[in-house]
């Protein structure tokens, strides 16, 4: 097995730095995983973290309201039976410092610590064809040598801000929901605006809306938000969550998104108009993702059976809004349900009604600039104390493309994805051996509940290195032919999809410049697992091992 002690030479300057098996960039969720899984198979890793701690995506998004959409019990690690039944979810949906705690609970158990290296930004990864490495360089100038670099950066880890000019002259204080500060603003009474109402919006808008003296909201499309119904776990529910994660797990390998919601099998035109209402009164009234995930299949296929649910939702946003025409402004129409990521909400509609809010159309009066004081619309000027961006990322690509990452012949993967991620599985791009993008663009974890799809990766990752060692080949790169078919396929399995007809983050619509292509994979949960597990049965088919 490999040697587990990293050889130390020169670690900034021109020298080649640390020596190790396998270099991570991310100590998130996954990242972290992966520290663990390659430990034991006796390699010699470190792991590169911009972060002072564990916890990636829940290290970043510090904001008020920052809480999971999946079901808690769904989302921890399934790997180890004693940390499952050592931690108490407290809530059905747990809020951003719960799970920052879970996060660094589990660093601490599994002493994950002294193999990451934190605040360190990752600038480059290099590949070295002679002596098949991968060279990094951190931003404050460390260098290390990996032969596998493993990235786990994240699908939601670059955040955006909007291109309006001003924002360098702002006088007040500012920050984006991504980037939220250790040290919490103090919003109590201040006159605070929030520019974005996509799922971290949403989420912050309702949140603050408690303590601010005045809010005005920046909308520029209004989504089809949805009731989270969250509630603490009450002892009874907590001792049968733990008595039955295994049935938790196995139906989350069973569902299309890795989530517990299944799609009912029934089309929505099935069913009379009475037992269509009386099924979206009940799935609305359910906890989570079950009115987007557990609706009828054809309501993310079928844009007719779309505009049934999608009606429904705007009534429930109508009787909610006591203004007809703030509500009217806070009603989607341009785009399908469910082609956005839905908000789950808990009570976003009701802040609305209070004196203290302002909800401003960016499609009516766009912002023309960022003032000293606030900012302009083209018909009117706004102070605020605390201007917040709640504008989103650059999706799944995003946190790749702020790295240099050049593989063979010096090519640049931003180059090489500038029309559009080409990859295998997700997991490898032609051109970068010995490079596995967990959770990257193409990867079936990506429309998924992310923890019970990136252990997946994980293991199928660990599983191809090891395999690698006990036939002794020291590098992977995925085929051309491999990489054109998986492409394709991806590009296939949203073909009929109502996801095409937003302009979503999944799309890279969200960032202007970007070329438009689905940047996920839509092919479900359960055939995504299945293709991997035939690649790796086949010795890794459609890789070349050397
Ligand atoms: P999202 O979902 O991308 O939402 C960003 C919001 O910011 C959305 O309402 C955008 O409007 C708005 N936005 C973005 N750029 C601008 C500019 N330039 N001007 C005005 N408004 C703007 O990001 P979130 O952080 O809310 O959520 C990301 C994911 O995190 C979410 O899907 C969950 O998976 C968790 P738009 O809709 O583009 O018109």
């Amino acid at each position: 097995m490999a040697n587990t002690t990293p050889q130390t030479s020169s670690t900034t300057g021109t020298g080649p730095g640390e020596q190790f098996d396998a270099i991570i960039i991310g100590a998130g969720l996954t990242g972290l995983y992966q520290l663990y899984k390659l430990r034991q198979l006796g390699l010699s890793v470190r792991v590169y973290e911009a972060g002072s701690g564990v916890g990636g995506t829940w290290y970043w998004n510090r904001y008020p309201g920052a809480r999971f959409d999946s079901e808690s019990y769904s989302y921890g690690y399934s790997f180890s039976e004693e940390l499952l039944q050592e931690w108490d979810w407290k809530e059905h949906f747990s809020g951003q410092p719960e799970n920052e705690r879970y996060l660094n609970y589990v660093a601490d158990k599994f002493d994950l610590r002294r193999d990451i290296q934190f605040n360190a930004r990752v600038a480059s990864a290099l590949y070295d064809e002679r002596a098949n490495r991968w060279q990094l360089q951190t931003e404050d100038g460390h260098r290390a040598q990996a032969q596998f670099l493993i990235t786990a950066v994240g699908v939601l880890s670059a955040p955006q801000m909007p291109n309006v000019a001003g924002l360098d002259t702002y006088t007040g204080e500012w920050c984006h929901t991504g980037l939220w500060p250790k040290t919490p603003l103090n919003l109590a009474g201040k006159r605070v605006g929030v520019i974005g109402t996509g799922a971290s919006g949403v989420q912050l808008i309702t949140e603050i809306a408690k303590e601010v003296g005045h809010l005005t909201v920046f909308q520029r499309t209004p989504n089809y938000c949805a009731p989270l119904h969250n509630k603490p776990i009450d002892e009874e529910t907590q001792k049968k969550i733990k008595a039955s994660y295994p049935e938790i797990f196995k139906k989350c390998r069973e569902t299309f998104a890795g989530m517990i919601h299944h799609f009912d099998p029934r089309s929505v035109f099935e069913v009379s108009a009475e037992e269509r209402e009386a099924f979206y009164e009940q799935i609305w009234s359910e906890p989570g993702f079950r009115k987007w995930l557990g609706n009828f299949r054809d309501v993310m296929s079928s844009k007719e059976a779309n505009d049934t649910f999608a009606e429904f939702v705007r009534n429930k946003i109508r009787a909610r809004v006591k203004d007809p025409a703030v509500a009217n402004k806070l009603v989607p129409t341009n785009h399908p349900f469910g082609s956005k990521r839905v908000p789950l909400e808990s009570g976003y509609y009701e802040v609305y009604n209070q004196d203290n809010v302002v909800l401003v159309d960016l499609k009516e009066t766009p912002i023309t600039r960022i003032t000293p004081k606030g900012l302009k619309t083209s018909t009117t000027e706004y102070e605020f104390d605390v201007l917040i961006f709640a504008t989103g990322f650059d999706a799944v690509t995003g946190a790749f493309n702020r790295i240099n990452i050049r593989g063979v012949g010096g090519q640049g993967l931003k180059d090489k994805w500038a029309d559009g991620p080409r990859t295998y599985l997700g997991i490898q791009s032609v051109g970068f051996p010995n490079l596995f993008t967990l959770v990257g663009p193409h990867n079936g974890a990506t429309f998924c509940n992310i923890p019970r799809c990136s252990e997946q990766n994980v293991e199928w990752v660990t599983d191809c290195i090891r395999y690698m060692r006990e036939h002794n080949h020291g590098r992977i790169e995925a085929k051309l032919d491999a990489e054109g078919a998986w492409t394709a396929h991806v590009a296939d399995t949203i073909a009929d999809s109502l996801l095409l007809q937003a302009d979503s983050w999944f799309m890279g619509a969200n960032t202007p410049g970007k070329k438009r292509t689905f940047l996920m994979y839509a092919g479900g949960t359960p055939a995504y697992r299945a293709k991997c597990d035939e690649v790796a049965a086949k010795g890794y088919e459609g890789f070349a091992l050397q």
